[in-house]
C-alpha cells in the first residue's frame, strides 16, 4: 500500500509547482495592464443611472471624464470616497472621503486636503454636467498606498451644496444625491 503512496504525494507535489509557475507567468501580463483605467456608473438617491465617470491613470496623472444628467442646477461638492458601495438613498455605505495621508478636509484647510477631494462642479441650469479633472496624487495601479482600487475600492461621490473647501469633515456639503463605484476595466 505504502509504496503507491509515496509515489503519488511526490507526483502531486510536482504538479502543484508547476501549477504555481503557471499562473505566476499568465498573471504577469495582467497586472502590468491592471490599474490603467476604472468607470464609475453614476446613480441618484432612487438608485436611477443619470450618468457616468471614466478614470485614467496615464504619466503619473489621473484624469476624471465625468458626465451627468438631471442633476439640480449650481454648485455641488463632488469626493471620491473611501469605500465601492453606493446604496441608496443616503450612500453613507461609500464612508469619509479617500483620506490614506490621515489629513483633514479641504483645499483652504491647513490640515488638509484628503486625496479624495475635488473641485466644486458646477451644474448649468438644464441638470446637465460634463467634466474632465486631473489629479496627481492618487493612482489605479494596485498595491501602492495611495491606489484608488485599494482593498475595499472607491467611490465618487456629489454632494446637495457646495464645498467650502476647509470644514472637515466634508466641507459643509450637505446630503449624498450622487454615487459612482469604481471598476477597474
Ligand atoms: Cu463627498
Ligand atoms: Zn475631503
Amino acid at each position: 500500500m505504502t509504496r503507491f503512496i509515496w509515489p503519488l504525494l511526490i507526483t502531486l507535489g510536482f504538479t502543484i509547482v508547476l501549477a504555481g509557475c503557471g499562473s505566476m507567468k499568465t498573471k504577469v501580463p495582467v497586472s502590468a495592464d491592471a490599474g490603467k483605467t476604472a468607470e464609475a456608473i453614476l446613480i441618484d438617491t432612487d438608485g436611477t443611472e443619470i450618468g457616468e465617470a471614466h478614470f485614467t491613470d496615464a504619466d503619473g496623472a489621473l484624469t476624471i471624464s465625468l458626465r451627468a444628467e438631471g442633476l439640480p442646477p449650481g454648485t455641488h461638492g463632488i469626493h471620491l470616497h473611501e469605500k465601492a458601495v453606493c446604496t441608496p438613498p443616503d450612500f453613507k455605505s461609500a464612508g469619509s472621503h479617500f483620506n490614506p495621508k490621515g489629513k483633514q478636509h479641504g483645499f483652504d484647510n491647513p490640515k488638509g486636503f484628503h486625496l479624495g477631494d475635488l473641485p466644486n462642479l458646477e451644474v448649468g441650469e438644464d441638470g446637465k454636467v460634463a467634466v474632465k479633472v486631473t489629479m496627481h496624487d492618487v493612482t489605479l495601479q494596485p498595491g501602492k498606498p495611495n491606489s484608488l482600487l485599494d482593498g475595499d475600492g472607491s467611490s465618487i461621490v456629489i454632494h446637495a451644496e457646495a464645498d467650502d473647501y476647509k470644514t472637515d469633515p466634508a466641507g459643509n456639503s450637505g446630503d449624498r444625491i450622487v454615487c459612482g463605484e469604481l471598476k477597474s476595466k
